[in-house]
C-alpha cells in the first residue's frame, strides 16, 4: 500500500517535471519565433518591385512561409496568409520570392491554378483577376521546397 502511494506520488512528480519542461519549451520556442521574426533578414531584402499594388495584396514568400506563415502557425486550423474581397472585384497580387535560394509556389484554387507557377529567387510575379466566383478558395505551393507542407493553408475568401 504503501509502495503504490509513493509510486503514484513519484509519477506525479516526474508528470508535473514534464510538464513544467514542456511549458518553458512553448514559452522558449514563442520568444526565438518573435525575435526570428523581428530579425527576418527578407524583409531587408526585398526584391526589386515588390511592393503592394494599388487597391491590391502583397504576398512576400520566404523561408518563414507567405508573409510568414510559419512564424504565424498556419495549419489545419488556421488559415495564413487570408485575402478577402467582395465578389466581382477585380483583384491584383503581388507575390514576391525573397528567399535567396529556393523557388516557391503560388497557386490559388479555381482562379490561378491552371498552370504550375514556381517563382524564382528574388523574383515578382503580379497575379491579377476577377473575383467572379464567391467561396473559399486555398492558396498553396505546388513545387518542391523544403518547406511545402507549410504553403497549403493561405485562403481567398471571395464574399458576395
Ligand atoms: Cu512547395
Amino acid at each position: 500500500m504503501r509502495l503504490e502511494t509513493s509510486r503514484g506520488t513519484a509519477v506525479l512528480v516526474v508528470l508535473t517535471i514534464l510538464g513544467v519542461v514542456a511549458s518553458a519549451l512553448v514559452t522558449l520556442g514563442g520568444l526565438v519565433a518573435s525575435e526570428r521574426a523581428q530579425a527576418n533578414p527578407s524583409l531587408a531584402t526585398l526584391p526589386p518591385g515588390c511592393s503592394r499594388p494599388a487597391g491590391g495584396f502583397l504576398v512576400i514568400v520566404s523561408e518563414y512561409g507567405y508573409n510568414d506563415s510559419i512564424l504565424e502557425g498556419a495549419g489545419p486550423t488556421k488559415a495564413w496568409p487570408v485575402i478577402t474581397v467582395p465578389l466581382g472585384t477585380s483583384v491584383s497580387i503581388t507575390v514576391c520570392n525573397a528567399d535567396k535560394d529556393q523557388y516557391h509556389g503560388f497557386q490559388i484554387a479555381n482562379y490561378f491554378d491552371s498552370r504550375l507557377v514556381s517563382v524564382a529567387p528574388g523574383q515578382v510575379l503580379q497575379v491579377s483577376f476577377v473575383a467572379n466566383r464567391p467561396g473559399v478558395f486555398q492558396i498553396y505551393c505546388a513545387i518542391f521546397d523544403t518547406i511545402h507542407p507549410f504553403l497549403q493553408y493561405g485562403q481567398l475568401r471571395v464574399v458576395s
